[in-house]
């Protein structure tokens, strides 16, 4: 078998042959319809993007490429030692379709590892920046000072040839890949460890090594790093973190250019950073009711406290899911294995047992569920990371592996600039007289 980027090739080949066919026999296939709400309500529920890493089911939940949560962990291979899932793995059944072997892991590992040097004049930017500058702005400032690495903005100057764009933009996403643990434990220890940097180790896995820049050896970690890489891959096309990288990369922004504007989205707080919010929301209420561990009816009381406030409970409700995220659910499971008697784990299941009936007695809200961000910042403070500011960056490293397989998709299959139609009120208004006429119609 070859390697990794021609077994790409090879599928991406056949498929863009199998789309085009669809096409030209079923193009004309009415797929949904448009409701007028929905284009002032964020586009919900329109299907309007191909996205070929992951698909969500609102009652299901999250599958790559047709394997839940818990056949992942069965099936992808594991550090030795370890039972769960090598994230490089979920890389490659991302970006390959198939699962791969354990070989298959391993070569990708080395890979990684072969393209992880990041030159010094990106420290040097982040150095440049205020250390009180928040964690994603310095991890956003990082990527595009790497920008500079960019084998796709070279070749697009010295003007590459169409076809070999999906070349260029495989080579950008690996390296990227490769390098942004080493920039995220860069800023993390430059701004919570006094600048005490840690080399990398080249004979662990790329989750395992990243917790050990970070400055977490424990085994437990790692295990929680590689879960977390892999649960935060990828959330099907149209978050606005992949979203925004597929959107920006349709302008034949490079890699670095989209996957750094993708994350300037997951910085905001109702998306990745609720991370962060979560863990800032629950140390706020131990602190208000001077416990380390509220009592189910004093959250209650914080909860309409918050909503009363006129601010959302954090970690709750999802724009597609209709139930109890997977992807909490997998960190449940490692809490009960890890750490079945830590007080804020076991705050948070009693968040979870607390906030869905009030949220649902609103009335408005389409999902009271938790999502995964209501689950992780109190694993990551189990094991000592205290510093929640940070937490948004290590879902940005594993959300790579998914907006950056998704990239190399979208250029392989030569996907157009993305340019969907907008409209004035005046002109609804406009048609809503009958004076004008309704696209569509
Ligand atoms: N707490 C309070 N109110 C909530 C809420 C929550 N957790 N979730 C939804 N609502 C409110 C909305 O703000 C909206 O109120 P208004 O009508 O007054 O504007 C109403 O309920 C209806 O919203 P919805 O259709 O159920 O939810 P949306 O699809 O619009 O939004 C989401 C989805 C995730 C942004 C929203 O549930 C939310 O803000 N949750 C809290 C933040 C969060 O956890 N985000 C992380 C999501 C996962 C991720 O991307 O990482």
């Amino acid at each position: 078998m070859g390697s990794l980027k021609a077994r790409f090739k090879e599928k991406a080949d056949s498929l863009a042959i199998e789309i085009k066919d669809i096409l030209k026999t079923h193009g004309n296939k009415v797929i949904g319809e448009v409701q007028l709400s929905q284009i002032y309500q964020g586009m919900r529920g329109i299907t309007g993007l191909v996205s070929e890493t992951s698909l969500l089911d609102a009652q299901e939940g999250i599958r790559f490429r047709g394997y839940s949560i818990p056949e992942l962990q069965e099936k992808l291979p594991k550090a030795e030692g370890g039972s769960e899932p090598l994230p490089e793995g979920l890389f490659y059944l991302m970006l390959v379709g198939d699962l791969p072997s354990a070989n298959d892991v391993e070569l990708v590992t080395s890979n990684l590892q072969r393209r992880s040097h990041v030159p010094n004049h990106v420290f040097d930017t982040i150095e440049a920046l205020p250390i009180n500058s928040h964690p994603m702005t310095q991890f956003v400032v990082a990527i595009m000072a790497l920008q500079t690495e960019s084998h796709y903005q070279k070749r697009y100057a010295a003007g590459m040839n169409k076809k070999d764009y999906w070349d260029a933009v495989f080579d950008d996403a690996m390296d990227l890949i490769a390098r942004l643990p080493r920039i995220a434990a860069y800023i993390y220890r430059r701004k919570y460890k006094n600048g005490e940097h840690i080399q990398p180790n080249g004979l662990l896995d790329w989750a395992g090594n990243f917790a050990h820049m970070l400055g977490y050896d424990d085994e437990g970690f790692m295990e929680l790093m590689r879960l977390y890489m892999t649960i935060h891959a990828d959330h099907e096309g149209g978050n606005v973190s992949a979203h925004t990288t597929h959107l920006v990369g349709s302008a034949l922004s490079d890699p670095y250019l989209s996957f750094a504007a993708g994350m300037n989205g997951l910085a905001g707080p109702l998306h990745g950073l609720a991370n962060q919010e979560v863990i800032k929301w629950i140390f706020e209420m131990r602190e208000e009711l001077n416990t380390e561990s509220p009592s189910k009816e004093q959250i209650a009381e914080y909860v309409r406290k918050t909503l009363t406030a006129g601010k959302v409970v954090p970690g709750y409700g999802h724009a597609v899911l209709r139930k109890t995220d997977p992807r909490f659910t997998a960190q449940m499971e490692f809490g009960k294995k890890h750490m079945p008697e830590d007080p804020l784990v076991k705050t948070v299941w009693n968040i979870y047992e607390t906030v869905p009936p009030i949220l649902q007695s609103l009335g408005k809200i389409k999902n009271p569920w938790p999502n995964v961000d209501a689950h992780s910042g109190a694993l990551l403070v189990h094991y000592g990371m205290v510093e929640y500011d940070f937490y948004t960056v290590l879902f940005g490293v594993s959300r790579a592996l998914g907006v950056l397989a998704s990239l190399c998709w979208d250029r392989a299959l030569s996907l157009p600039i993305e340019r969907p139609k907008s409209v004035t009120t005046d002109l609804v208004k406009s048609w809503l007289k009958g004076e004008g006429e309704i696209w569509g119609e």
